[in-house]
């Protein structure tokens, strides 16, 4: 049965690369598992059947059959399950492998979300101005205890898994910044995890599709 993934047609250029189906996109080519994208429009993610599939009209989705995801975590996790090449065989394995998933997604990305809010969507506020040395500074403490666990190791736990994947993803939001650069043991665990061929391929089927659909205005 075609797996279909919920995309965005288009965002401007800051975002591109960042936008979460991303994630699901690099997952599929991990597992081997081919997919079509259901490109998503302003007015398709107001409309009721839209909501029905993601409630808060947002990408990525995931459909296959009578299976219908939202969430990017819960949507890589379910292909995980279905692949070694994300989750490893070994029953601890596996589980520590989950809580690197959770942890990118909770103990992670809620600071560079923060960040991303004061500079992407709320530069020049005056809120956002007093608010960003504390938000640097909580991200630098979490990036250096980041730093400490991944220094001598490859991947956070023996083996590439679905941990890494979200973990290299989350990586890529202060983009606009040198944090990650500022830890070279971060630094050089992201590029490791993005010269990963599948990533590759997930991020070239993202791009292609917004050089496809860019506005003439953005031109
Ligand atoms: N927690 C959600 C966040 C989804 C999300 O923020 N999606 C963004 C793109 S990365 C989106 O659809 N933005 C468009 C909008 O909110 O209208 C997930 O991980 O799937």
């Amino acid at each position: 049965m075609a797996v279909h993934v919920g995309a965005l047609p288009w965002v401007p250029p800051f975002a591109q690369g960042n936008v979460r189906d991303l994630r699901v996109r690099w997952a599929l080519e991990e597992a081997g598992i081919a997919y079509v994208e259901r490109l998503v429009s302003v007015d398709d993610q107001k409309s009721a059947a839209y909501r029905a599939l993601q409630p808060f009209g947002q990408v990525p989705t995931f459909e296959q059959g009578d299976m219908r995801l939202f969430e990017s975590g819960a949507i890589v996790l379910h292909i995980a399950e279905q692949s070694e090449m994300l989750l490893p065989a070994d029953a601890v394995a596996r589980e520590r492998a989950k809580t690197w998933m959770f942890a990118a997604l909770s103990s992670i990305e809620p600071y560079l979300m923060h960040l991303a809010q004061i500079d992407l969507f709320s530069a020049g506020e005056e809120w956002a101005k007093l608010r960003r040395p504390g938000a640097i500074a909580d991200i630098q403490k979490r990036f250096g205890e980041l730093a400490k666990w991944l220094d001598g190791r490859n991947y956070l736990e023996d083996e590439f898994t679905a941990g890494d994947l979200l973990m290299a993803t989350v990586l890529r939001i202060p983009r606009h910044t040198t944090l990650v650069e500022d830890e070279p043991v971060l630094a050089q665990y992201k590029k490791r995890c993005e010269a990963r061929p599948a990533f590759k391929r997930a991020l070239d089927a993202q791009l292609a599709t917004f050089a496809k659909h860019e506005p003439k205005a953005a031109r």
